[in-house]
């Protein structure tokens, strides 16, 4: 399994090609899944209610959501059909495990689908307690350009290609740098791609620790 930390960003750990393609296409087919037990919801942002460009939906205890009205939280059901969401596939757990090291499950997996015109605005992640524990993210499909910066929104930032199949572990005083996605790429780095890409989306899971 190669790895490497990414220069300027100690915590930051990039594992291109991290699952294989077989691997992806499983992937694939449990989120398919997850995604028609707990379907695709758009979230706003607090405040002035202006829709993401992404659509998003969980899986494991917790999920992530934001509105208008309450904003950036963690829930138990979906917002939509008041349902648990469903539980997180045990290939993924068992991911966490072998790239974290941390001695308790994720508690949170957000799925995050990218149509060609989304993107992510440069964000941190602190709506968990537990922010000693890291954030693993695993991508599928296109490719995208990402954007890593400081523990300051206004710090240096440097962008890096996230293709099909790669991971990314953010611990450490990474844990707490704004990141983001500029665009989404048309284009697949490997040949060895998920099937998702054939549908033009990007795929990605976060799988967070949210409670101590
Ligand atoms: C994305 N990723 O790759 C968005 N957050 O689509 C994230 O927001 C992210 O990749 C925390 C840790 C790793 C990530
Ligand atoms: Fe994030």
């Amino acid at each position: 399994m190669y790895c490497h930390e990414i220069p300027g960003f100690p915590g930051a750990f990039h594992y291109p090609g991290f699952l294989t393609q077989s691997a992806q296409h499983d992937m694939s087919v449990q989120i398919i899944k997850i995604i028609q037990q707990a379907p695709l919801f758009v979230s706003y942002m607090p405040r002035t209610g202006v829709p993401m460009s992404v659509r998003m939906t969980n899986c494991g205890p917790l999920g992530w959501m934001s509105d208008k009205t309450l904003g950036y939280r963690y829930v138990s059901a979906h917002p939509e059909t008041l349902r648990p969401w469903p539980a997180i596939p045990s290939h993924l757990l068992e991911i966490w495990d072998e790239l974290t090291r941390y001695p308790k499950p994720p508690e949170a997996c957000l799925v995050n689908v990218y149509n060609l015109d989304a993107k992510m605005a440069l964000h941190q992640d602190r709506d968990e307690i537990d922010l000693a524990a890291p954030i693993l993210s695993l991508s599928l499909g296109y490719d995208c350009r990402f954007r890593l910066g400081g523990q300051k929104r206004n710090d240096p930032s440097e962008t890096f290609v996230l293709s099909s199949g790669d991971a990314l572990v953010l611990k450490g005083p990474a844990r707490r740098c704004f990141h983001g996605v500029d665009r989404i790429l048309p284009t697949i780095g490997s040949e060895l791609a998920s099937p998702l890409a054939d549908f033009g989306v990007r795929l990605n899971l976060t799988l967070r620790r949210v409670n101590e």
